[in-house]
């Protein structure tokens, strides 16, 4: 795997996963032009470069402390600069909501302003003790710009994410979790995160496709036409040639069962 970058590091395993790491923790993953323009590039070639699960993680004691203020302040940008840079955000986390390759998301530390935007592009997020989630925006005197009205929107509700931009409110350890912002509590959320990684990845890759990218697609749509766009992925997923073969093995008892444990 071939990649242009400096502020990621793209770690491929044998199996299909790889790590994309944020770099830059002596700026604690603050998120620069430069590290956007990355995460576009490797989240477009990714899925067409047989990656059949990622993880998300980052170097140093946190995750990502969102947009990087310096760079903001310093390049004093226009109303369509900023505009225009937030349509590149957009880009990178809609390439990988929507691009149909399981991505979990490793997360320590702070998870901020637009590190939460970032974590809530992945699919699946693990947290460990140290993890604590917060939008400052309105302490910046700020307002969200990487599609945080949507998909943080999307996990906790409105009403508790005005709170937290209002108020700066911090979630954390059990609640964190209550709420929606992760799916995992655990000691270790690099070693949970790659085991998640490792299961998805033995799914057809045409199921997880569907899994990542139908879904959301299916959340912009009316519920007319989101069920007819599901009869057709069903019809396309469901007949595939890796689903007769475990169907067989179901038919013929040697497929595992669903157990509680
Ligand atoms: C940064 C950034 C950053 C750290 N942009 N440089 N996000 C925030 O409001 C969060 C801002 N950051 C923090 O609150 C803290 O840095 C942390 C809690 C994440 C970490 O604290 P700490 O004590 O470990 O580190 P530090 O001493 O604050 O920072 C270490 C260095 O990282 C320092 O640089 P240095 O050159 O002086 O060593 C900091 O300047 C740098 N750094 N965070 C730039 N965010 C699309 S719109 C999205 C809008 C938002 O994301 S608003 C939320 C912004």
């Amino acid at each position: 795997m071939d990649f242009d970058v400096e502020n990621l590091t793209i770690t491929p395993h044998d199996d299909g996963v790889v790590e994309v790491t944020l770099s830059r923790p002596a700026k604690r993953n603050a998120l620069n032009a430069e590290t956007i323009e990355e995460l576009i590039q490797v989240f477009s070639k990714l899925p067409r470069q047989g990656a059949r699960a990622v993880v998300l993680n980052a170097q140093g004691d946190h995750f990502c402390a969102g947009l990087d203020l310096v760079e903001h302040h310093t390049e004093n940008r226009r109303p369509e600069d900023f505009m225009h840079l937030c349509l590149r955000w957009h880009e990178a986390f809609n390439k990988m909501e929507y691009g149909g390759v399981p991505i979990i998301a490793a997360l320590k530390g702070a998870v901020v302003g637009g590190g939460l935007e970032l974590a809530s592009a992945a699919h699946v997020r693990v947290m460990d003790p140290t993890t604590y989630f917060a939008l400052p925006e309105g302490q910046r005197g700020l307002f969200t710009g990487g599609g945080a009205t949507i998909r943080v929107a999307d996990l906790v509700g409105k009403a508790r994410m005005i709170d937290m931009m209002l108020t700066g409110r911090v979630y954390k350890e059990d609640e964190a979790v209550q709420v929606g912002l992760a799916q995992y509590r655990v000691k270790d959320s690099q070693t949970k995160a790659l085991e998640l990684a490792r299961t998805a990845a033995q799914n057809p890759p045409l199921s997880n496709f569907a899994i990542c990218s139908a879904i959301s697609h299916m959340q912009n749509m009316s519920a007319l036409d989101a069920a007819y766009a599901e009869s057709v992925v069903a019809g396309i997923v469901n007949t595939q040639e890796a689903s007769r073969d475990r169907l067989d093995a179901f038919a013929k008892g040697t497929a595992a069962r669903v157990r509680p444990d």
